[in-house]
């Protein structure tokens, strides 16, 4: 066994991760402020490579618009500072979590104002492996619809990866949990489907893709958007469409994408099977042309892979 230490980047330099200890009165612990992302690694032929890792550090610094926070980084140098932290990780790491968070102030108050707490930024790499079980990854994933809806537009920036609104996904996961399901779909205050605690998602009928738009209360996936460009290149129909949970019923595959549950089939919704109850055909391309792409077999997507090597 190799006694290498769990490495990390934190605020500019690499450390330990065991080393990397909060101050109790960090303000992220206590009220949710910080913004986060999630990136995939993937084994390619040129090595290790990160899936969008562009794309997804857009996105970090947009959440961390969002929330006001102050730091001094540029794209550039988050994105050399993940392929350091990617290159020092463990081995079995297929995953990254960059992270910015409001931490402590100078004089230990306790308020919720943010604007004097101090602005930190790391970034780790963990193995996440299947997000909803390996063997779901063929059979399907068994859903049922959350009682706890998704958090409004109105009410929080969900285009933003906020720590603190993942509270709503947290309940809706303990629900699913409790109930025997591997996962929820949440719908919004219109009573429309929004996505998952972690994913969107896309239901087939008659051939072609539908996906809700952000107006239903949807992260504006990456993952999402790879399957909207590997799909219509495919030549697949693509309709952003409001969705009721009993089209989804009613609709002949459904699937969940994200960075950690890349493609998982979805063979039942609050006990209706949905298609054959399995994995269905049009799933089954773009889930194995989606890693053709990620594992950097398909010429057209290579762009999408940063090398760390
Ligand atoms: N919606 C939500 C609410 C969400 O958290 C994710 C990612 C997505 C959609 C899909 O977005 P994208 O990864 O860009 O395709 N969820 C991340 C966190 C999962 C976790 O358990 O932590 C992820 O998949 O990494």
């Amino acid at each position: 066994m190799s006694e290498r230490k769990t490495m990390m980047w934190m605020n500019g330099r690499l450390i330990e991760q065991e080393k990397a200890l909060l101050p109790f009165m960090t303000h992220a612990l206590h009220y949710g402020s910080s913004v986060f992302e999630g990136i995939r690694i993937y084994d390619t032929p040129k090595g290790k490579a990160v899936f969008r890792l562009r794309e997804h550090m857009v996105r970090f610094l947009n959440s961390a618009k969002v929330m006001c926070m102050a730091h001094p980084y540029t794209i550039e140098e988050l994105i050399e500072a993940t392929k350091l932290a990617v290159r020092h990780a463990s081995p079995d790491s297929d995953y990254v979590r960059p992270l910015m968070w409001y931490g402590e102030n100078d004089e230990n108050r306790i308020v919720i104002n943010p604007f004097k707490f101090k602005v930190n930024v790391a970034i780790a790499c963990a193995h996440m492996g299947a997000y909803l079980g390996k063997e779901n990854m063929e059979k399907g994933a068994k859903l049922i619809t959350s009682s706890w809806t998704k958090m409004a537009n109105t009410s929080t920036s969900l285009q933003a990866k906020i720590g603190g609104n993942y509270v709503n996904s947290i309940l809706a996961k303990i629900e699913a949990t409790q109930l025997g399901a591997d996962e929820c779909l949440m719908l919004n205050t219109n009573g429309t489907v929004a996505e998952g605690p972690g994913e969107n998602i896309f239901m087939v009928k008659n051939g072609k893709l539908f996906t809700p738009p952000l107006a239903s209360g949807v992260l504006e996936g990456i993952t999402k958007d790879s399957v909207v460009t590997i799909a219509q290149d495919k030549g697949y129909q693509v309709i952003e469409k409001e969705i009721t949970r009993s089209e989804v019923y009613m609709c002949d595959e459904f699937f969940m994408t994200g960075t950690a549950a890349e493609i998982t089939p979805v063979r039942s919704l609050d006990e209706r099977t949905i298609g054959d109850g399995r994995r269905g055909p049009i799933t089954k391309v773009l889930q194995e042309a989606f890693f053709e792409a990620a594992r950097g077999n398909d010429p057209r997507y290579v762009h999408w892979l940063t090398p760390v090597a």
